[in-house]
Protein backbone atom coordinates (compact mmCIF):
# COMPACT_ATOMS: atom_id res chain seq x y z
CA UNK A 1 0.00 0.00 0.00
CA UNK A 2 1.43 3.36 -0.98
CA UNK A 3 0.07 6.70 0.81
CA UNK A 4 0.04 10.30 -0.05
CA UNK A 5 -0.29 12.44 3.12
CA UNK A 6 -1.62 16.10 1.91
CA UNK A 7 -2.05 19.24 3.56
CA UNK A 8 -5.35 21.21 2.92
CA UNK A 9 -5.63 21.01 -0.68
CA UNK A 10 -7.18 24.30 -0.44
CA UNK A 11 -3.89 26.16 1.19
CA UNK A 12 -0.79 23.55 0.54
CA UNK A 13 0.57 24.28 -2.67
CA UNK A 14 3.45 21.41 -2.18
CA UNK A 15 0.67 18.53 -1.80
CA UNK A 16 -1.25 19.96 -4.89
CA UNK A 17 1.73 19.79 -6.75
CA UNK A 18 2.09 16.00 -5.62
CA UNK A 19 -1.45 15.11 -5.86
CA UNK A 20 -1.87 16.27 -9.21
CA UNK A 21 1.08 13.76 -10.35
CA UNK A 22 -0.06 10.97 -8.23
CA UNK A 23 -2.96 11.67 -10.15
CA UNK A 24 -1.53 11.95 -13.09
CA UNK A 25 0.26 9.31 -13.23
CA UNK A 26 -2.81 6.96 -12.44
CA UNK A 27 -1.25 5.36 -10.11
CA UNK A 28 -3.13 3.14 -6.86
CA UNK A 29 -1.88 5.93 -4.04
CA UNK A 30 -3.75 6.70 -0.94
CA UNK A 31 -4.37 9.67 -0.45
CA UNK A 32 -4.92 10.98 3.26
CA UNK A 33 -5.66 14.88 3.20
CA UNK A 34 -4.65 16.79 6.95
CA UNK A 35 -5.52 20.50 7.60
CA UNK A 36 -2.05 22.06 8.37
CA UNK A 37 -1.83 24.02 11.66
CA UNK A 38 -3.55 21.69 14.34
CA UNK A 39 -1.44 20.04 17.04
CA UNK A 40 -2.88 16.51 15.99
CA UNK A 41 -2.15 17.02 12.39
CA UNK A 42 1.22 17.00 13.18
CA UNK A 43 1.23 14.23 16.08
CA UNK A 44 -0.47 12.13 13.16
CA UNK A 45 2.02 12.90 10.84
CA UNK A 46 4.74 12.27 12.98
CA UNK A 47 3.45 8.67 13.89
CA UNK A 48 2.82 7.53 10.43
CA UNK A 49 5.72 9.16 8.66
CA UNK A 50 8.16 10.48 10.81
CA UNK A 51 7.95 13.94 8.74
CA UNK A 52 5.51 16.55 10.09
CA UNK A 53 5.90 18.85 6.68
CA UNK A 54 3.45 17.58 3.64
CA UNK A 55 3.35 16.03 0.82
CA UNK A 56 4.86 12.78 2.38
CA UNK A 57 4.25 9.30 0.29
CA UNK A 58 4.79 6.75 2.05
CA UNK A 59 5.50 3.38 0.31
CA UNK A 60 6.32 -0.65 1.55
CA UNK A 61 10.09 0.40 1.45
CA UNK A 62 10.43 4.19 1.20
CA UNK A 63 8.98 7.21 3.37
CA UNK A 64 9.58 10.35 0.48
CA UNK A 65 9.09 13.80 2.47
CA UNK A 66 9.65 16.21 -0.70
CA UNK A 67 7.12 17.12 -3.28
CA UNK A 68 9.92 16.97 -6.10
CA UNK A 69 11.31 13.97 -4.97
CA UNK A 70 7.88 11.68 -5.14
CA UNK A 71 7.14 12.99 -8.46
CA UNK A 72 10.63 11.54 -9.31
CA UNK A 73 9.33 8.51 -7.60
CA UNK A 74 6.33 8.34 -9.37
CA UNK A 75 7.66 9.09 -12.89
CA UNK A 76 9.74 6.10 -12.63
CA UNK A 77 6.88 3.89 -11.79
CA UNK A 78 4.78 4.79 -15.02
CA UNK A 79 5.89 4.87 -18.61
CA UNK A 80 8.30 7.75 -19.71
CA UNK A 81 6.07 10.78 -20.74
CA UNK A 82 3.35 10.31 -18.14
CA UNK A 83 5.20 12.92 -15.60
CA UNK A 84 7.89 14.34 -17.34
CA UNK A 85 8.27 15.50 -21.49
CA UNK A 86 9.18 12.90 -23.60
CA UNK A 87 11.80 14.68 -25.57
CA UNK A 88 15.01 14.98 -23.61
CA UNK A 89 15.18 18.98 -23.84
CA UNK A 90 11.68 19.71 -22.94
CA UNK A 91 11.93 17.06 -19.47
CA UNK A 92 15.47 19.06 -18.97
CA UNK A 93 14.05 22.65 -19.06
CA UNK A 94 10.76 21.13 -17.46
CA UNK A 95 12.92 20.13 -14.27
CA UNK A 96 15.06 22.95 -14.42
CA UNK A 97 11.61 25.57 -14.00
CA UNK A 98 10.45 23.00 -11.62
CA UNK A 99 13.91 23.30 -9.29
CA UNK A 100 13.66 27.08 -9.69
CA UNK A 101 9.86 27.27 -8.31
CA UNK A 102 10.91 24.96 -5.78
CA UNK A 103 13.77 26.85 -4.93
CA UNK A 104 12.51 30.30 -5.26
CA UNK A 105 9.58 32.60 -5.44
CA UNK A 106 9.86 33.29 -1.42
CA UNK A 107 7.72 36.76 -1.22
CA UNK A 108 5.55 35.31 -4.12
CA UNK A 109 5.08 32.59 -1.55
CA UNK A 110 4.73 34.25 1.38
CA UNK A 111 3.25 37.48 0.12
CA UNK A 112 0.38 35.62 -1.87
CA UNK A 113 -0.15 32.42 0.33
CA UNK A 114 -2.44 30.04 -1.88
CA UNK A 115 -6.03 30.29 -1.01
CA UNK A 116 -8.17 28.87 -4.14
CA UNK A 117 -11.87 29.18 -2.68
CA UNK A 118 -10.84 32.69 -1.28
CA UNK A 119 -10.07 36.13 -2.99
CA UNK A 120 -7.78 38.71 -1.48
CA UNK A 121 -6.56 42.08 -2.25
CA UNK A 122 -3.71 42.39 -4.22
CA UNK A 123 -0.33 42.63 -2.00
CA UNK A 124 1.97 45.96 -2.11
CA UNK A 125 4.06 45.10 -4.71
CA UNK A 126 7.24 45.28 -3.25
CA UNK A 127 10.40 45.12 -5.79
CA UNK A 128 10.48 41.23 -4.45
CA UNK A 129 7.32 40.77 -5.30
CA UNK A 130 7.26 42.27 -8.81
CA UNK A 131 10.85 40.59 -9.73
CA UNK A 132 8.86 37.18 -8.48
CA UNK A 133 5.62 37.95 -10.75
CA UNK A 134 7.43 38.85 -13.66
CA UNK A 135 9.70 36.09 -13.53
CA UNK A 136 6.80 33.34 -13.42
CA UNK A 137 5.33 35.15 -16.07
CA UNK A 138 9.07 35.17 -17.99
CA UNK A 139 8.63 31.44 -17.36
CA UNK A 140 5.40 30.91 -19.04
CA UNK A 141 5.99 33.08 -22.31
CA UNK A 142 9.20 31.60 -23.28
CA UNK A 143 8.18 28.25 -22.50
CA UNK A 144 4.69 29.08 -24.73
CA UNK A 145 6.33 31.18 -27.39
CA UNK A 146 8.62 27.62 -27.70
CA UNK A 147 5.91 24.69 -27.80
CA UNK A 148 2.88 26.66 -29.16
CA UNK A 149 2.44 24.72 -31.25
CA UNK A 150 2.58 21.12 -29.15
CA UNK A 151 -0.51 21.43 -27.18
CA UNK A 152 -1.82 24.22 -24.77
CA UNK A 153 0.35 23.28 -21.83
CA UNK A 154 4.14 24.73 -20.92
CA UNK A 155 5.37 22.02 -22.92
CA UNK A 156 2.50 21.61 -24.82
CA UNK A 157 1.32 18.70 -23.29
CA UNK A 158 0.62 18.54 -19.71
CA UNK A 159 3.37 17.85 -17.30
CA UNK A 160 4.39 17.94 -14.03
CA UNK A 161 5.94 21.38 -14.70
CA UNK A 162 2.02 22.41 -14.59
CA UNK A 163 1.56 20.38 -11.51
CA UNK A 164 4.01 22.81 -10.34
CA UNK A 165 2.63 26.04 -12.03
CA UNK A 166 -1.41 25.15 -11.09
CA UNK A 167 -0.91 26.95 -7.57
CA UNK A 168 0.45 29.87 -8.59
CA UNK A 169 -2.77 30.16 -11.65
CA UNK A 170 -4.59 29.67 -8.77
CA UNK A 171 -2.47 32.56 -6.65
CA UNK A 172 -3.00 35.02 -9.00
CA UNK A 173 -6.66 34.40 -9.49
CA UNK A 174 -7.08 34.97 -6.24
CA UNK A 175 -4.77 37.67 -5.82
CA UNK A 176 -6.15 39.54 -8.88
CA UNK A 177 -3.24 39.89 -10.71
CA UNK A 178 -3.16 41.03 -14.49
CA UNK A 179 -1.76 38.49 -16.95
CA UNK A 180 -0.24 39.30 -20.36
CA UNK A 181 -2.90 37.77 -23.07
CA UNK A 182 -0.36 34.87 -23.36
CA UNK A 183 -0.16 33.90 -19.55
CA UNK A 184 -3.82 34.42 -19.55
CA UNK A 185 -4.22 31.77 -21.83
CA UNK A 186 -1.62 29.36 -20.10
CA UNK A 187 -3.27 30.25 -17.02
CA UNK A 188 -7.14 29.24 -17.77
CA UNK A 189 -5.94 26.35 -19.72
CA UNK A 190 -4.16 24.75 -17.06
CA UNK A 191 -6.97 26.15 -14.34
CA UNK A 192 -9.69 24.26 -16.86
CA UNK A 193 -7.90 20.82 -17.12
CA UNK A 194 -9.82 18.42 -15.37
CA UNK A 195 -6.83 17.33 -12.90
CA UNK A 196 -6.94 21.36 -12.08
CA UNK A 197 -11.30 21.47 -11.80
CA UNK A 198 -11.70 18.08 -9.50
CA UNK A 199 -8.97 19.34 -6.90
CA UNK A 200 -10.26 22.93 -6.93
CA UNK A 201 -13.98 21.62 -6.26
CA UNK A 202 -12.27 19.80 -3.86
CA UNK A 203 -10.41 22.89 -2.04
CA UNK A 204 -13.93 24.27 -2.49
CA UNK A 205 -15.70 21.49 -0.38
CA UNK A 206 -13.10 21.58 2.34
CA UNK A 207 -14.46 23.58 5.27
CA UNK A 208 -11.15 24.02 7.04
CA UNK A 209 -9.83 28.05 7.66
CA UNK A 210 -6.30 29.24 7.59
CA UNK A 211 -5.28 33.11 8.51
CA UNK A 212 -2.72 32.90 5.66
CA UNK A 213 -2.09 36.70 7.60
CA UNK A 214 -0.61 35.05 10.05
CA UNK A 215 2.43 33.81 7.53
CA UNK A 216 3.38 37.38 6.31
CA UNK A 217 6.33 39.31 8.33
CA UNK A 218 5.07 41.73 10.35
CA UNK A 219 6.34 44.76 8.12
CA UNK A 220 3.75 43.38 5.36
CA UNK A 221 0.70 43.76 7.60
N1 LIG B 1 10.16 21.40 0.18
C1 LIG B 1 8.98 20.77 0.69
C2 LIG B 1 8.08 21.82 1.32
C3 LIG B 1 7.01 21.21 2.17
C4 LIG B 1 6.24 22.25 2.96
O1 LIG B 1 6.78 23.33 3.32
N2 LIG B 1 4.98 21.95 3.26
C5 LIG B 1 4.15 22.84 4.04
C6 LIG B 1 2.74 22.89 3.45
S1 LIG B 1 2.69 23.47 1.79
C7 LIG B 1 3.99 22.28 5.45
O2 LIG B 1 3.95 21.09 5.64
N3 LIG B 1 3.86 23.16 6.46
C8 LIG B 1 3.62 22.73 7.80
C9 LIG B 1 4.85 22.88 8.68
O3 LIG B 1 5.84 23.49 8.23
O4 LIG B 1 4.79 22.41 9.81
C10 LIG B 1 8.28 20.06 -0.49
O5 LIG B 1 8.49 20.46 -1.63
O6 LIG B 1 7.55 19.08 -0.26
Amino acid sequence: MTTLYLGNLNYSSWSIRAVLVARAAGLDIKEVVLPLGPQETVDTLMEATGQHRVPVLVTDSVVIHDSMAITEWIAEQVEPGKVWPLDPDKRALARSICAEMHASFIDLRSDMGVDIRHRHATPTMTPGLKWDIDRVLEIWDMCRSRYQADGPFLFGEWSAADAVFMPVATRFQTYGIDLNPVSQAYSDAILDHPLSKELIAQAHAETWEIDLTRFRPKSAD
